[in-house]
């Protein structure tokens, strides 16, 4: 196939790129239809991420592309204060419909940054308004990715990804991770040690004493930091000492959201309800900006005061609740629904779990992680450079036209829902060519 001309790469400065490398070899995806993209080489690329964890329908399905061409002519924008429109409160009762019991409030964001941020407000403000107010702490946990805002990134434990940024909020502290490979390494699903590290709320209650404390966020399946699958018991656990303490549990299920883990969500899978639940990505199979924060009843009610002509919670943007945004997931709610998406992870786990561990025994594979369609495999990092060797492979398996993601020297998949066993296959395939003759 002829090569088209490339844009000018200059302009562009590329968010979470190695921009230098990427301009000197740059890869431009052009197309996309269900697993695969096409680059602009005309190379079909199999999608092993499912774009960036959210297009969990596989791309360019009909159902969704028809919603948003016929909404941007229908209404392209209503203001969403003081203001609505059908299609933002159809989807707030259609997700309420398929979110865990109780969390029947939905308040719409642009992203899951946008998400994480406004539930930290939430809890912030809930508190203060039940004459808590003295509860302004706020505890995250190592490894923990909550996206790039000031709020986010403070809980968060990424150290990149806070390193260059000043002190950030105060009044932030953070759980132990679990990660620990000593003693849980290559196991299938969840790991059997770790559960005792939830306690580490307690050393922090001791420390700053609970009335201090807002809210605890965890992801229950860390994604960017390297796939991190929770020890058995330990999410349980969490929400055992929030409840003593009086501690709000938030979730951030931006990844874990909308089918990954074998149900909706991973509060379904791991039958652990948070009070306050961030979602994203595959709230939209990832065709236009949306996240969204789902909220307990009684969360909300508690903002329910005062005189009944006055805004009870001064927060939102511009673009919450877009029209586009909520074509775009009621088709996607839809398209789940018609195929059994929200559930077909846990059928594909058991075959997808085995292949994946298959790669134990491979050069430089320290550890093989996975739980519903998401899998993990950790290599050991080269002497003197560490995230090369994962890189290296990034590149390697786009070369054979498969995409998956890097993070650290740890490879990352997580396929669109719809995946077959033979896109499973050759995605493995790939990293384990690409293994074989790295350095
Ligand atoms: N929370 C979690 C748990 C996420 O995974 C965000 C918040 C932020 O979402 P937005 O929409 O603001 O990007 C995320 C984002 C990766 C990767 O490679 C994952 C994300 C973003 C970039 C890379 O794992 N997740």
């Amino acid at each position: 196939m002829s090569t088209p001309t490339r844009p000018d790469l200059d302009a562009y400065w590329m968010p979470f790129t190695a921009n230098r490398q990427f301009k000197q070899s740059p890869r431009l995806l052009t197309r996309a239809d269900g697993m695969y993209f096409t680059d602009d080489q005309g190379r079909q690329i199999l999608d092993g991420v499912a774009g960036l964890w959210c297009v969990n329908a596989g791309h360019n399905r009909p159902r969704i592309v028809r919603a948003i061409q016929e909404q941007a002519a229908e209404l392209d924008f209503a203001p969403p204060f003081q203001m609505g429109h059908p299609k933002a409160f159809e989807l707030a009762s259609r997700l309420a419909g398929i979110a865990p019991e109780g969390m029947n409030k939905v308040f719409f964001t642009n992203s899951g940054s946008e998400s994480v941020e406004t539930a930290l407000k939430i809890a912030l403000a809930y508190h203060r308004a039940r004459g808590e107010g003295q509860r302004t702490r706020l505890i995250g946990r190592e490894r923990g990715y909550h996206g790039v805002n000031f709020g986010g990134m403070s809980v968060g434990g990424m150290v990149a990804n806070r390193k260059m940024f000043g002190t950030l909020l105060a009044g932030v502290d953070h759980l132990r991770h679990t990660h620990d490979i000593a003693r849980n390494a290559f196991s299938v699903g969840l790991p059997a040690h770790g559960a005792e590290l939830a306690d580490d709320l307690e050393r922090l209650v001791a420390l700053h004493d609970a009335s201090t404390i807002a809210a605890v966020i965890v992801e229950p399946v860390a994604g960017s930091a390297g796939v991190l699958i929770p020890p058995q018991g330990y999410l349980q656990r969490l929400r055992e000492i929030c409840d003593r303490h009086g501690i709000l549990l938030i979730f951030d299920e931006v990844i874990t959201g909308f089918g990954r883990t074998g149900q909706a969500f991973a509060a379904q899978t791991f039958s652990v309800t948070p009070d306050l639940m961030t979602v994203a990505k595959g709230l939209t199979n990832g065709c236009v900006p949306m996240g969204a924060v789902l909220a307990q009843q009684r969360i909300h009610d508690a903002f329910m005061t005062g005189p009944d002509h006055l805004i009870e919670f001064f927060h939102g943007y511009t673009y919450s609740a877009h029209p586009l945004a909520c074509a775009a997931g009621l088709a996607t709610l839809d398209t789940y629904a018609e195929d059994g998406l929200l559930t077909r992870a846990a059928e594909l786990q058991g075959y997808f779990a085995e292949q994946l561990h298959a790669l134990r025994g491979e050069p430089h594979v320290i550890d093989v992680r996975n739980l519903g369609l998401v899998g993990g495999v950790e290599l050991s990092p080269r002497v003197g450079e560490p995230t090369r060797r994962a890189f290296e492979t990034f590149l390697d398996c786009w070369q054979q036209g498969v995409l998956i993601r890097t993070t650290g020297d740890i490879l990352a998949l997580s396929p669109p829902l719809i995946a077959e066993r033979e896109h499973l296959d050759r995605m493995i395939d790939a990293i384990r060519v690409a293994l074989r003759r790295l350095k």
